[in-house]
This record gives C-alpha cells, structure tokens and sequence, in this order.
C-alpha cells in the first residue's frame, strides 16, 4: 500500500442494513477511499452479542459483503475481509481488557439500551462490544474512523485505551479521530422520529431495509408518522418532517433550505412520495449489483480471502509489538 493515511471502519452482519447504515456509514465509506489506505470490516464476532441464527448469520455476511461492493467499495484499492478471519482482532481485545475497567463499559449509551432491549441475554460480550472495536481499529494504526453518530463513546474508548497503553508501555497505537458525515449521521425511524432507524427494530415500517423495492419504499414513506400541520420546515418541534427533509436532501445532494423551498405549499402526502422516489432510485441500482453479486459466491469468498490475507499481514505487525511490549515471550518458529 503506498503511503497515504490508514482508515477504518467497519459494519455487523446482523440484518439487511438500512438508509441509516448506507447514509450514515456506507456513503461516506465509498467517498472516502480513495484518500486513505482504507480497511473495511465485517464485524462478524460483534454480532455474537446479541442471540443469532447460525445459518443468518452466514447469509447476513455474504449480504454485507455482496452490498459492500455493490455500494463501490473496490476490493483492489481498498480492504475488505471478515473480522473472524483474523484473529489478531480477539487477541488484542484480550490485551485491551487488560487495561479496561468496567464502569468505562457499563456506563456505555448502546450497552445500556441493548440491555434494556435483550434483557434475557444480557453477555459479557455485549458489555465488552466497544473494546473489541477498540482493537479492530487500533490493530491498523489507524487515523480516521468513519461512523455514524450513535458510535462516538465507541470511539472515545478506542482513543483513551490508545492513549492509556501508550503512556503505560510505550509509544504502540496511532490515537484515530472519528468522521462522522456532516448529513445524516442520525437517521431516525420513520415511525418513531425520535428514536434511530435502527435494522434490527420490530416494526418493519420504521426503517427502509437496502433490499426494499420501490414500491416497498413509497409505501414505507407514504407511512412515515409527521404531524398534524401541513408545513414542510425543519425544525425540533418537528422530528418527522425534518428527518423526511434529511433524507431527502441526503439522497439528492441538495440543501435543507433548497429542499424546503421545492416544497413550500405542497401537502405532506405528495411530499412523502417524493422523498420515496429520491431513495428508491439510488438505493434500486445497488440493491439489484448487490443481488448479482450474491449469486457468485466464489468471487465473495475470492474477495473475502484477498482481504483476509492483506488485513492480517497488517494486523499481526501491530499485535507482535504489543505482544512485545507487555512482557509475553516471542513464540520461537522453525
Ligand atoms: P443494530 O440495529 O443491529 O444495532 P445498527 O443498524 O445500529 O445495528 P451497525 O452495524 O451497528 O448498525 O452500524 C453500522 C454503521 O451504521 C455504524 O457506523 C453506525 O454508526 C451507522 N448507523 C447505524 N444506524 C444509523 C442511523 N440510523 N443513522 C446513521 N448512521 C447509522
Ligand atoms: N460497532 C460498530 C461496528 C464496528 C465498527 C468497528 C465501526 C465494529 N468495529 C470499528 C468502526 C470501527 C457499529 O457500527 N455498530
């Protein structure tokens, strides 16, 4: 890889993803590859967090893969392997664990709310999530993490560990700054405006899946709770309006205020299927690549090898230093 900075991000298999993915993360990946050294990972050992259907799960990381590429990831440029394909990701948590102290987790907004979410199958990998993060992002001395807004305290945690083993051992990991998308780094549900679209929520009209078809998409907008007035401003005292409006100007590439101005005087249900038609013809190209590529599971399991074997080399750079560093014994080989 030529010299330019290291980025990293990463996504769980653990549905089909939704706007708020592609808007929030997926976009921003495809716009910024090209100016790093990028790395882009399944975050398949996250998912175990929370209950998954074994033969889902399986699926769910060929989706992601498959959705990766169709969103214009490019496998040669960039990196694009499963986490559980390289275990440096599992043995430096291990290392992180080390230097992590519960109340740092617990007090986590997303452990909290999954908790509250999965209250029979509260794990200690669900409380542990934000050090395994930790570790994908340190192992590449990674300086920039995309992600949408939900994940910042992750990132918080990854810098102070960063930051806390390097005063304790010695200079080991790259401190990395987050990137969170000027737009739309919150898509929020379109039932419940003021909670996330979120792909694992029960209620399948409360977010647009990236496998949606257009008409699916309309009706899901035509459905989306506003309120009872009939104007098309942003505004808090209007949650679903103004996430309408986001999204809308996200997928066109036009401003709030010019979105605003399309539709001073229009009604909310002509509104609505415009913001449908927005979507659905962005989200419809790359949902038919990605159901092409998905048909050709040797090129993804190609591709998932190739990333695999580049994401490795790199990561087992990092974990030998800090294997090093914390006083364990070089293995002997040969
Ligand atoms: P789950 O619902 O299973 O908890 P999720 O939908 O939050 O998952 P993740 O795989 O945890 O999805 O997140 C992948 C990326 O998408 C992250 O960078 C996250 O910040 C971003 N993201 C998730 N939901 C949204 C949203 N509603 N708006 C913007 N970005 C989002
Ligand atoms: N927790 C992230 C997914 C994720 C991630 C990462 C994001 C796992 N490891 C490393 C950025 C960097 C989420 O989006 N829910």
């Amino acid at each position: 890889m030529e010299e330019k900075k290291i980025l990293f991000s990463a996504i769980q298999p653990s549905g089909i993803l939704t706007i708020g993915n592609y808007l929030g993360a997926l976009r921003n990946f495809r716009k910024l590859q090209s100016d790093y050294n990028s790395v882009f990972s399944i975050a398949d050992l996250h998912t175990l967090t929370v209950k998954q259907e074994p033969a889902n799960l399986r699926k769910n990381t060929y989706e992601l893969t498959a959705l990766y590429l169709a969103c214009g990831i490019d496998a040669d440029q960039s990196i694009l392997f499963a986490q559980s394909h390289v275990s440096a990701h599992a043995e430096l948590a291990w290392i992180l664990n080390t230097i992590c102290y519960p109340g740092e987790l617990s007090r986590m907004t997303q452990f909290k709310d999954k908790s509250l979410k999965h209250e029979d199958n509260i794990n200690m990998g669900l409380m542990d999530y934000p050090v395994l993060m930790a570790a994908d992002i340190l192992l590449y001395q990674t300086e920039l993490v995309p992600i949408g807004a939900d994940q910042k305290q992750h990132l918080e945690l990854a810098r102070d560990l960063a930051i806390r083993f390097n005063n304790r051992y010695s200079e080991t990991f790259k401190v990395p700054e987050g990137y969170i998308g000027k737009s739309c780094a919150r898509v929020m549900s379109l039932a419940e405006p003021q909670r996330k679209m979120s792909k694992s929520d029960a209620n399948l009209n409360a977010f647009i899946s990236m496998d949606d078809d257009p008409d699916t998409i309309i009706r899901k907008f035509k459905r989306a709770v506003t309120d009872s007035d009939n104007k098309i401003i942003y505004s808090p005292e209007k949650p679903g309006i103004s996430n309408l409006l986001s999204i809308y100007s996200a997928f066109t590439n036009k401003s709030i205020e010019d979105a605003e101005k399309e539709f001073a005087g229009v009604g909310y249900a002509e509104f609505k299927v415009a913001v449908g038609e927005a979507v659905a013809s962005v989200i419809e190209p790359i949902r038919q690549e990605k159901n092409r590529l998905l048909n050709d599971k040797a090129y993804l399991d190609e591709v998932l090898k190739n990333g695999a074997e580049r994401a490795e080399r790199l990561a087992y750079r990092t974990l030998s230093k800090v294997y090093k560093k914390v006083g364990l014994v070089p293995r002997k080989r040969g």
